[in-house]
């Protein structure tokens, strides 16, 4: 009884950026709980890299390589996955980029760059995903990766701590119109993971010894400890949880 709340057998799940990092470690995870995977990412070598990574593993993950920043391409790369495989009933919109720079240096490209991945990347394939749910109407699950960064500021990531801050009101935004189509839409908050994109900081001593200090926790997060939330905002036990978002962060926004 209480299992079935968390069991996605028969679900498909779409995860963004999976290639490798938070995506990879949730395709996993939710592949766990019972749900058929279709890993995205824009290099096709790595897309395949990160299916044999699975593969080891006795997942049988599903390729999509496109790029999220183009909407038609996404588009169609989401009415291919539902011809090829079926309706999407889990999307867990990670695909995400950093780039560091002072605000008062910052190159209008590199702006432009973490804003077309990280908001309207993430808003494209909302829409695709979403229409094609409305469409059904049988629901479904939208995931959005969010960070402490939708609620903190940082020197040196604006484009990302604001890119970051506006899925936390797209989140609540289509919660606002979904949630009577019976799709819930909801956000994880991860704080600190060591991932390719927080290389930069994992090799920093200086950042790490004042991180574990920050963190009520007292260290880095391990990517397992993501998929517990994840599944949770994919399976029936969260149902009736809307527009949230759910920080798995060791403490960090609760503590000044
Ligand atoms: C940084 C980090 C963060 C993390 C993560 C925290 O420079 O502060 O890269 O932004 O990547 O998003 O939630
Ligand atoms: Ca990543």
């Amino acid at each position: 009884m209480t299992r079935a709340l968390f069991d996605l057998t028969g679900r498909l799940a779409l995860v963004t950026g999976s290639s490798q990092g938070i995506g990879l470690a949730l395709a996993k995870g939710l592949a766990e709980a019972g749900a058929r995977v279709v890993l995205n990412g824009r290099d096709p070598a790595k897309l395949a890299a990160a299916a044999a990574t699975l593969a080891e593993a006795g997942i049988a993950a599903e390729q999509a390589p496109f790029d999220v920043t183009d909407p038609i391409a996404v588009d169609d790369a989401v009415a291919g996955i539902e011809a090829r495989l079926g309706p999407i009933g889990i999307l867990v919109a990670n695909a995400g980029v950093m780039r560091r720079s002072p605000s008062a240096e910052m190159p209008p490209a590199m702006w432009r760059e973490v804003l077309a991945t990280n908001l309207d990347g993430v808003f494209w394939c909302c829409q695709a995903v979403g229409r094609r749910m409305i469409a059904r109407g049988r629901g479904g699950k939208i995931i959005t990766i969010c960070s402490v960064m939708s609620e903190l500021g940082r020197p040196t990531i604006a484009p990302y701590a604001a890119s970051k801050g506006a899925l936390r009101m797209l989140t609540r935004t289509l919660c606002a119109e979904w949630a009577r189509h019976g799709i819930q839409v909801n956000g994880v908050a991860p704080g600190y993971f060591a991932t390719e994109l927080t290389n930069a900081l994992v090799n920093d001593p200086e950042f790490t010894a004042w991180l574990t200090r920050r963190v009520p926790a007292g260290r880095w997060g391990r990517l397992e400890e993501l998929v517990g939330a994840t599944v949770f905002l994919a399976a029936p036990a969260s149902d009736f949880v809307n527009g949230h978002l759910l920080y798995v962060d060791g403490g960090m926004t609760a503590a000044l």
